[in-house]
């Protein structure tokens, strides 16, 4: 008997742009559509494997966009791939680095679906894959980034009352450090005990900012500031870790293990944002966990503000992660106007949960794919 293996067919991309229910104001831009790149890569087996890449607004929040994201993909990453064995996750994740250098998102996007399809192969979830999951949920914060204090504490007490979210994260940066300070303490001072206030200043600080900064934000009862300066800054990140009792969180330095060994052996961060997509993939991802808990770091569980598609593929990754002791982000889906999942995400007492169901656990809405997608008008009028 001959066994036919099964290889990649075909890597298909489609971009979607998803209003927000609301401007979400960050230091860096403000969002009113979020857009995700899908990629749906179909095997000669007749199985599927579905993935997501998403950025922030545009090219402001780090290198790569939704169309050189698309892009990447289209032109160099599905020629290398296809025609290859489909069971060969790390082997594709090795050829998309020799082939691509950087485009973190956009091998992600790739990777997620290849485990997608592996997991659907194989009838497990992407978790199983990477041992098994630990928890079947997992904490998740809401963002406060209306741009307005008195709407931003509206929607956290309407957020506490639904039992949706207990922990914030306010985006901060864009005005004075003293304002910043002052929104905070404001905030705090409103939803007192009842949450944990975090803030992200998405890198905008410059040190002698951030001295000032952190400790007045630690006064204000906030407990964890995010990648207060650039990226690169890892001596002012490693000042600032030693100098202050306020933890600090690396995100924007983080892409990928490389990174999260300098960070974490210079001393810049007590936190890891673990980001899939920035870390290139969940595999690495994997490494940039292990490499924080190596390092006796905290924990927790980043956003690129995807849809549930790679919301599902990172809470696979995060439930099999022991301790996150800061919790997650993982609030993307909510944050949008529109879900895409045929079976939407579940936000409950506070926790997300983590999807059922083989590979990722998600399943695309047709009707909302059709809806959103950006080439439909172009489509409709040709
Ligand atoms: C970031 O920098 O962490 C995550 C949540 C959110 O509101 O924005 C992001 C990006
Ligand atoms: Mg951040």
């Amino acid at each position: 008997t001959v066994t036919q293996v099964t290889t990649i067919d075909r890597i298909e991309t489609l971009i979607l742009d998803i209003p927000t229910i609301r401007g979400h104001v960050l230091s860096m831009a403000t969002m009113r559509t979020q857009t995700a790149v899908l990629v749906r890569i179909r095997f000669s087996d007749g199985s599927e494997g579905l993935g997501e890449g998403t950025t922030i607004g545009g090219l402001s929040y780090g290198p790569e966009s939704p169309e050189s994201i698309r892009s990447a993909i289209d032109t160099y990453l599905a020629p290398a791939l296809t025609g290859r064995a489909a069971d060969d996750v790390n082997g594709a994740i090795q050829l998309m680095d020799h082939v691509a250098r950087g485009n973190r998102i956009a091998k992600t996007a790739v990777e997620i679906a290849l485990w997608d399809g592996l997991g659907k192969r194989l009838g497990v979830s992407v978790a199983q894959l990477f041992g098994g999951a630990v928890h079947s949920r997992l904490p998740v914060a809401w963002t406060l980034a209306s741009g307005n204090s008195d709407t931003d504490i509206a929607e956290a007490e309407a957020m506490i009352a639904k039992g949706r979210h207990n922990i914030f994260k306010l985006k901060i940066g864009k005005r004075s450090v003293a304002e910043d300070v002052a929104h905070v303490a404001r905030i705090k001072s409103a939803l007192g005990d009842a949450a944990s206030i975090r803030v992200d200043v998405n890198q905008t600080w410059t040190l002698a900012d951030a001295r000032r900064g952190l400790p007045a934000l630690q006064d204000a009862g906030c407990a964890l500031v995010e990648q207060p300066v650039a990226a690169r800054y890892l001596n002012a990140m490693a000042e600032l870790t030693r100098a202050y009792e306020i933890a600090v969180m690396a995100d924007e330095a983080l892409n990928g293990p490389e990174d999260a060994l300098a960070v974490a052996s210079r001393g810049g961060a007590d936190v890891f944002a673990v980001k899939i997509a920035q870390s290139g993939g969940l595999k690495r991802a994997a490494e940039v966990v292990a490499i924080g808990q190596a390092a006796g770091l905290g924990l927790y569980g980043g956003t690129m503000l995807e849809t549930g598609l790679s919301t599902a593929a990172a809470s696979q990754l995060f439930a099999t992660v022991e301790r996150l002791d800061w919790g997650t982000e993982l609030f993307g889906p909510l944050l949008l106007t529109a879900d895409i999942l045929a079976q939407p995400i579940i936000y409950r007492d506070f926790h997300v949960e983590v999807p059922q169901g083989p590979g990722i656990g998600a399943a695309l809405d047709p009707d909302k794919i059709e809806f959103y997608r950006r080439d439909r008008t172009t489509r409709v009028a040709a």
